[in-house]
């Protein structure tokens, strides 16, 4: 299958390696990462070691696959969406962070657009370097729900490169959950510089599940059934497999970037005053991460 990661940063890269294994793959990434990439290959290090050679560029308009996996912050969706438009593609899956990019990608492409969610730990170490630091697994299936005959596909490239995938009919559960999971570990590792391990105990381990349990709250508030249980266990079980990975959040405060806080604990915030429900820890956190940005980011 012909593959191309849109925005190959950690996670991207992490993927888009594993997928190299098996499929013809373009990595869409910026300079020096493209570079190193199209000249010696990436090197997928941590729980893997293995040296795969994608295509890479980092021209991002007029790009042709089967599939396009996108893997942009969430406040560069509607940015990719106007770039992938110019390509063409059989199928695009979000793998972001952060709820509502699917609808974003739609508004602006035609193909089938699938809904994902990832628990693996990567970090780009170095240009054409990505760490598994943690191994988890995906979960892909239509955005709304229900049954794919795309979905499943897709799902099948990902398993025969190796890659342990779920064919959900519940992605719009799993995206709250895996927000519950993010609102939980993101903030809290971010803030206090800490690695995802740290939130399995103490202090960090209450803020943690109750910024997840608020956010399972506006989830049902929203239709979507996610028990508070379910939520906070998640949280664990993201934890543990990605005991000493550098969250997302806290690699863009480590590297002095923007932020998805805004699409994470700041998108539960503004759900739960539509439906009226109090957010006050994911209030804080949000809070607390957007200063930083206004002073350091
Ligand atoms: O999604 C992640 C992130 O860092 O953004 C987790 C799964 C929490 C891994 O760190």
């Amino acid at each position: 299958m012909e593959i191309v990661v849109f925005g190959a940063g950690s996670l991207g890269s992490l993927i888009g390696g594993l997928l190299a294994r098996e499929h013809r793959v373009t990595f869409v990434a910026r300079d020096p990462h493209a570079t190193e990439v199209r000249e010696s290959g990436l090197r997928v290090g941590g729980a893997f070691d293995f040296r795969v050679h994608p295509s890479a560029t980092g021209d991002e308009r007029e790009l042709r696959a089967n599939c396009a996996i996108v893997t942009v912050k969430a406040f560069q969706t509607e940015t990719a969406g106007r770039q992938l438009a110019t390509g063409e593609f059989d199928a695009v899956l979000s793998l972001q962070n952060g709820m509502g990019n699917e609808d974003v990608l739609a508004d602006y492409l035609d193909c089938p657009i699938l809904a994902g969610t990832a628990s693996y730990g990567a970090v780009l170490t170095e240009p054409g370097t990505v760490e598994c630091t943690g191994v988890g697994e995906i979960a892909l299936g239509a955005r709304e729900g229900g049954d794919s005959e795309t979905a499943r596909t897709i799902g099948e490239a990902f398993t025969t490169a190796g890659i342990e995938t779920e064919i959900a009919d519940d992605m719009p559960r799993r995206l709250w959950e895996k927000l519950a999971v993010n609102a939980g570990i993101n903030p809290v590792t971010a803030l206090s510089r800490v690695e995802n391990g740290t939130v399995l105990s103490g202090d960090a381990s209450e803020i943690a599940a109750t910024a997840a349990r608020e956010t399972a709250r506006v989830a049902r508030a929203d239709g979507v059934e996610l028990t508070d249980e379910d939520t906070v266990s998640a949280v664990e079980t993201v934890a543990s497999a990605t005991v000493s990975n550098v969250s997302s959040m806290h690699q863009d405060v480590e590297a002095g970037r923007k932020t998805e806080i805004e699409a994470i604990n700041g998108y539960v915030v503004a759900r739960g005053e539509r439906y009226g429900v109090e957010t006050p820890v994911n209030r804080t956190l949000s809070g607390l991460v957007k200063t930083w940005e206004r002073t350091n980011g």
